[in-house]
């Protein structure tokens, strides 16, 4: 499909009457536990538009929740996947394999920290990823328990929701939920007011000690920066000294970068950022720009426990998913996207630490690359004010601006373009909410 206009372009009030009516439909057809942030019916997308069934075409800051990093439909995604389907949709790689699969493989071996021997295991979404990953580290250590953190997101599915770690909308009503997961206290500087990473580290460590032991702890895993718990930045060395704490007592350290992975933080990966090497690195969203597909890739010795057989399902690494994987991860490294990831970190942060200096209700301006993030509070304090998020999103929403919310407290507007964006867009996008801010 040719490149549609890059423009903001409101034709009815939004949501307009062709989104009203399907959602009507929607709630008649739809379980009502699928939410969704704005009621807008997409019918297309590329570069930072998305145009919904009213013809109005709307900015996109969302990225489908870090999904389309290359853009949406990119063009190589598309001609690579078309290729597949015309060949083949699926035989399932347990039954007669193909080679896409093994070059995603070879691909995430390669472009992963750390230059070890790697083996990788495809599934269907991050949730199942994080699920296999905690199982691949039981059976390589033979021990049980598994370590998350406070605020921490990891899925919906009942493992991974008793790793996550807020009650609403997440896990309420859901219960029981699966064993032997604790949570330690994480980094967040804004939060703790402590920058020194050691320091925090120490405490988490203290915690794992004294409540789980090592001797009984399979894995640590971690959001290198945490996604919907408020794109939080733990403190300079929080990361490091905990996976050398994890190197140092046989436990495995688990990097969840199913948000923050394929240069949406200005680097590959956002463990790159501080050397930090993962034993295993858990991907999904953003690395088949809209296809399901995730991925556990690790050291060859821990990914090699499970038994032959012991790893699987029907779809993972869907032939079409993989052949959507290698176009994203050519045209990351062709078009130097992390670069990109980088220039549109740079532009919105200073643009909105620039409002953060006449507005104290921005109480912080943080996280990395294309992954950036306002907290609001009651100014002057830490305060959350999530009622005001609330209206800013919402106001940006009827003005074509597509954002998202994030936080244990609801008080954090997140900005997560596809890195396809024009800086126009960006800027105009920027150019609304503070003008929104300004009527709030
Ligand atoms: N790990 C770090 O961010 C998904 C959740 C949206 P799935 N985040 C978006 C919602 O409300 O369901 C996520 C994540 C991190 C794991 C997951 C789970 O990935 O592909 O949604 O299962």
């Amino acid at each position: 499909m040719p490149q549609l206009p890059q423009e903001r372009r409101l034709i009815t009030a939004i949501p307009g009457p062709r989104s009203l009516e399907l959602q009507a439909r929607k709630t008649a057809a739809v379980a009502r536990g699928v939410g969704t942030v704005m009621p807008v019916y997409a019918v297309a997308a590329n570069g930072g538009v998305v145009v919904d069934v009213d013809g109005n075409s709307l900015i996109d800051f969302g990225s489908g929740i870090a999904v389309t990093t290359v853009g949406n439909s990119a063009p190589a995604v598309v001609t690579a996947v078309q290729d597949q389907l015309a060949a083949f949709t699926h035989t399932c790689f347990m039954v007669t394999p193909y080679d896409g699969y093994v070059r995603v493989a070879e691909a995430l071996n390669r472009i992963t920290p750390g230059d070890h021997a790697k083996r990788t295991a495809l599934f269907n979404s991050g949730a199942e990823a994080v699920e296999n990953a905690v199982k691949i580290a039981r059976s390589f250590t033979r021990k049980q328990a598994v370590v998350a953190f406070d605020h921490a997101y990891h899925g919906r599915t009942n493992l991974t929701m008793a790793l996550t770690a807020k009650n609403q909308p997440y896990k309420s009503g859901f219960g029981p939920f699966a064993g032997e997961v604790y949570r330690a206290p994480t980094s967040d500087p804004f939060r703790d007011h402590e920058l020194d990473g050691a320091v925090t580290a120490r405490r988490a460590i203290e915690v794992i000690e004294k409540q789980v032991g090592a001797e009984n702890l399979a894995a640590v895993v971690i959001e290198p920066i945490q996604g919907e718990g408020g794109f939080v930045v733990p403190a300079p060395g929080f990361l490091p000294a905990l996976a050398q704490w994890c190197r140092d007592n046989g436990v495995v350290f688990v990097a969840d970068e199913v948000q923050t992975g394929f240069a949406r933080t200005g680097d590959l990966f956002a463990c790159d950022h501080e050397g930090v090497v993962p034993d295993l690195i858990v991907t999904a969203k953003g690395i088949a720009g809209g296809l399901p597909l995730a991925a556990v890739t690790g050291r060859a010795e821990i990914m090699d426990a499970p038994h032959v057989g012991g790893l699987g399902g029907t779809y993972g690494g869907n032939p079409l998913a993989c052949a959507a994987a290698l176009a994203v991860i050519d045209t990351i490294e062709t078009e130097n996207l992390v670069d990109r990831a980088r220039a549109i970190g740079d532009l919105m942060t200073e643009r909105l630490k620039a409002t953060q200096a006449a507005d104290k209700r921005l109480g912080d301006v943080r996280g990395r690359g294309a992954m950036i993030a306002v907290e609001l509070v009651a100014p002057g304090t830490n305060e959350p004010d999530a009622d005001l998020t609330r209206r800013v999103a919402a106001a940006a929403h009827a003005q074509g601006l597509i954002v998202l919310t994030c936080g244990t407290f609801g008080n954090v507007l997140r900005f997560l373009p596809p890195l396809s964006i024009p800086d126009q867009l960006l800027t105009e996008g920027l150019d609304l909410l503070d003008a929104i801010l300004k009527e709030s």
